[in-house]
């Protein structure tokens, strides 16, 4: 276990314009999302992010639990106030998987992807999440809350039976811990950078550095929804419209990212 967060280490001379403005850093909480949540009532700052070393009940899409231990891992979330249109804030989550991974692509040998909607993996394995959640959708400037966990320190042993296979972690990658402070700072600056880019109107530029880190673009894949599976070729993603499956069944089809359960991989058939 590495040594606890502080807002002083994480904050000093750290140059951004919004993002970490104020960094609350707390031994345990439910979710850091819910307290990112508590901050907005209270008025808090854009930019304000809670960072938390446990999480009793991380949480990822559709009510899934996100299994955040003890010191391992970055376990955060920043308030935000978008200056944009809220059909627009489908962008968050995929601000958010890119300044992950381009802040994993600094601290190990392999190139991460961004599995859309809101994963980033290495080899395949998931080694972060994004959970970009808006309320009050109707009010004017509606505030978003965008968490992000990554597994920094974990060995492959540590990781619940269930996710081992289809997990990693940034020590797993490197072959040696990682230092979750020079980590975080780092994903802090580039949050910051790419957040100001899409509020600035950017929306291509930064497109083009988000497709250029999908995986599965035209591959087979699996997905489902309303509790059915569709398998189909992957054949384009658009971050706010969804995707567009050639099903193998069926006309093509666009899947928005509120209706897709799952986006793996399909079997290979018999
Ligand atoms: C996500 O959801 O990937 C979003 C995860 C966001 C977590 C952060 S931590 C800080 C902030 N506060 C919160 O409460 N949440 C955010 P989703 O795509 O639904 O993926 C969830 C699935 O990932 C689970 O059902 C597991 O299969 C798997 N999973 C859970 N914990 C994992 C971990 N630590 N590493 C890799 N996979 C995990």
């Amino acid at each position: 276990m590495t040594s606890p967060l502080t807002p002083e280490a994480i904050t000093e001379a750290l140059g951004t314009r919004v993002i970490g403005r104020r960094v609350i850093c707390l031994e345990r909480t439910a979710s850091t999302n819910d307290r990112a949540w508590a901050e907005a009532e209270h008025r808090a700052k854009e930019g304000t992010v809670v960072f938390a070393e446990e999480q009793t009940k991380g949480r990822g899409r559709l009510g899934r639990a996100w299994h955040s231990p003890r010191g391992a891992g970055i376990w955060m979330s920043v308030l935000l106030r978008p200056d944009m249109p809220v059909d627009r804030y489908p962008l968050l989550t995929s601000v958010g998987a890119v300044a992950v991974a381009a802040a994993v692509a600094g601290s190990i040998p392999s190139m991460p992807r961004v599995r859309w909607p809101n994963d980033v993996v290495v080899g395949g394995r998931k080694i972060a999440g994004v959970l970009a959640e808006a309320r009050d959708l109707s009010a004017r400037r509606p505030p978003a809350v965008l968490g992000i966990g990554v597994n920094v320190n974990i060995a492959k042993g540590e990781f619940p039976r269930e996710l081992r296979e289809f997990s990693t972690s940034l020590s797993i990658e490197a072959g040696a811990p990682v230092n979750r402070l020079r980590f975080a700072r780092a994903l802090l600056v580039e949050l910051d950078h790419l957040y100001a880019e899409v509020c600035g109107g950017d929306v291509e530029g930064f497109s083009e550095r988000w497709r250029a880190l999908l995986d599965l673009l035209g591959e087979r894949v699996r997905v489902k929804t309303g509790g059915r599976w569709h398998v189909g070729r992957l054949v384009d993603i658009d971050p706010c419209e969804g995707i567009f499956l050639r099903s193998d069944a069926g006309p093509p089809h666009r899947y928005r990212v509120e209706h897709v359960e799952m986006l793996r991989p399909a079997e290979p058939r018999a």
